[in-house]
């Protein structure tokens, strides 16, 4: 393209003036968004609970204890909202170190 160009690839002349050309393909659109729940189990310590929480959503011990006692009274607790596939990374993380310690701790994925 001739004359001057910006890294859109549109002309926008020698002069002073310029035309901003908005395309709909230029729209930035905001990504679906995923919950990682928390589920209940009678098994796993609450300590390692608060602990995993702490290590893969690093969460302060105080939000940490919350949440492991939400998902203790009510079954399940929302821990963060995340893309999917960082929520799915956090997931396998807690279940392997659940695995690891022989705790049966869930955590789901669920659409905002
Ligand atoms: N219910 C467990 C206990 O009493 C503690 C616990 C809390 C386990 C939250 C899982 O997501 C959980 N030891």
């Amino acid at each position: 393209m001739s004359s001057e160009d910006d890294s859109n690839g549109i002309d926008i002349g020698s002069d002073e003036s310029v035309d901003i050309l908005e395309r709909p393909e230029d729209k930035v659109k905001k990504p679906d968004m995923y919950k990682v729940v928390l589920h209940n189990d009678d098994y796993t310590t609450k300590e390692f609970v608060v602990q995993v929480l702490a290590e893969v959503f690093h969460k302060s011990f105080p939000e940490a204890t919350n949440i492991m006692l939400r998902a203790h009274r009510h079954g399940k607790a929302v821990i963060e909202v995340y893309t999917f596939d960082i929520a799915q990374t956090k997931v396998k993380q807690v279940h392997q170190k659940a695995k690891q310690k022989g705790y049966p701790l869930r955590c789901s994925v669920e659409p905002e």
